[in-house]
């Protein structure tokens, strides 16, 4: 596999140097100065290679370019989206650009309720509460329809914490659900939360499936055309919030959509943190069915609770084999060097996802939850560590 960093342009907190230091070839990057729904032009795609070229990096993996709301609803510029969306591909190929990540959840990107929960070793992590999810939900946004949602026990717990909260703390919880987090797609005011809840429930799960296969169909001869892997980033977390509809969320969900439009164009993103925040999802038995429709990785792990919520733990250390998981990707990378075909996706990039905030880092300004130097590089590094451990054990089984 091939290390990559995600980097979040000229003002992320992390350097390119920086980058190069832990170790990194590739970087995941975006152009998120270009507005959602614009096509991204070929001056600004390559000002950002030759920026990373000039570190002697190389642009591994867009991650994102995003879906505008208008395409996931089929409604309003629907047309001109599509539009843009299939010039931006174009324009990535053309600068020689091949893995392009992008998402299709409802509203909100990636959704924590704590992005400073500390751990007792005092570094900070992400974490999702139910608790808190649903007192937001239920008690501060007041969602029409919401307490139908829970079951009544989760309804009188989330009561309880929302009337122990003060005012600072209700604000915070807000800002960390509905204010956007790294890489998201935008925020929102409750207002304009409200609003686009309820164009997405209104539509409701097969409705919604429907568009994100129009999307497929829409985009993907582009993308073959380009030479463009699209790797679809599962929801995260993968259940509804909000009621909202999911559909990429299980094995099931990745099935129907490769099904939808059979493609090598049509690809995953296996998020190991986000498909594995549901413990039905048997991550290393997707590996080995979705295979060569996996074109990036995120390697991460979580501690599960039987509420749904979830901590990001340690990479190594957590509900997720990561052991399994990278020994599962290791043969999926010598499946696609056997078929002997030149093949320019033979090599899957991973990143270490998250990573906690820890050291100095932490109360630093402009460090993006989740996305610290130290915390993804100590993952980096042990992740790093699994993989040449196993990659000693297949050549010595091999030459003997
Ligand atoms: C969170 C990220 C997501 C992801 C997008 C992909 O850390 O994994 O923001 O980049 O959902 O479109």
């Amino acid at each position: 596999m091939q290390e990559t960093w995600r980097w979040f342009g000229p003002d992320d907190s992390v350097s390119l140097e920086q980058i190069k230091q832990a170790g990194a070839t590739g970087v995941v990057t975006a152009l998120d100065h270009i507005p959602t729904g614009d096509a991204w032009p070929i001056a600004d795609i390559q000002a950002r290679l030759d920026l990373l070229a000039a570190h002697d990096l190389t642009w591994s993996v867009v991650e994102s370019v995003p879906v505008h709301n208008d395409i996931k609803t089929r409604s309003g510029n629907v047309d001109t989206y599509i539009a843009n969306y299939q010039q931006s591909l174009r324009n990535l190929g053309a600068c020689g650009i091949n893995r392009v990540c992008y998402n299709f959840m409802p509203v909100v990107d990636w959704t924590r309720t704590n992005l400073s929960y500390e751990l007792p070793n005092q570094a900070q992590a992400l974490r999702f509460e139910m608790t808190d999810f649903v007192a937001y939900d239920v008690f501060e946004l007041q969602r029409a329809g919401a307490e139908n949602d829970y079951r009544p026990e989760l309804l009188e717990k989330a009561e309880r914490r929302y009337n122990a909260m003060d005012s600072a703390e209700r604000a915070l919880l807000e800002t960390n659900i509905i204010a956007g987090l790294p890489g998201g797609e935008g925020s929102y005011d409750r207002a304009g939360i409200t609003a686009a809840i309820k164009q997405f429930t209104d539509l409701g799960t097969d409705a919604f499936r429907a568009n994100l296969f129009a999307f497929l169909a829409d985009v993907i001869p582009a993308a073959e055309e380009a030479g463009i892997a699209m790797a679809i980033h599962p929801d995260d977390p993968p259940f509804s919030l909000f009621g909202l509809p999911r559909v990429v969320s299980t094995a099931d969900d990745a099935r129907a959509l490769l099904a939808a439009k059979p493609s090598p164009s049509n690809g995953l993103t296996m998020c190991a943190g986000s498909y594995g925040a549901r413990g039905d999802n048997d991550l290393i038995a997707m590996v080995r069915e979705f295979g060569e429709h996996i074109h990036f990785v995120h390697l991460r792990n979580i501690r599960r609770e039987d509420d749904g919520s979830f901590t990001e733990s340690e990479h190594l250390d957590g509900d997720n084999d990561i052991v399994g998981l990278i020994t599962a990707l290791l043969d999926q990378e010598d499946a696609r060097a056997l078929s002997g075909e030149a093949n320019s996706l033979a090599t899957i990039p991973m990143r270490p996802d998250h990573g906690h905030t820890m050291g100095e880092e932490i109360g630093k300004e402009g460090v993006r939850p989740g996305y610290s130097y130290a915390g993804r590089m100590k993952g980096l590094a042990e992740l790093r560590g699994v993989t040449h451990a196993l990659e000693a054990i297949r050549s010595a089984s091999s030459a003997s």
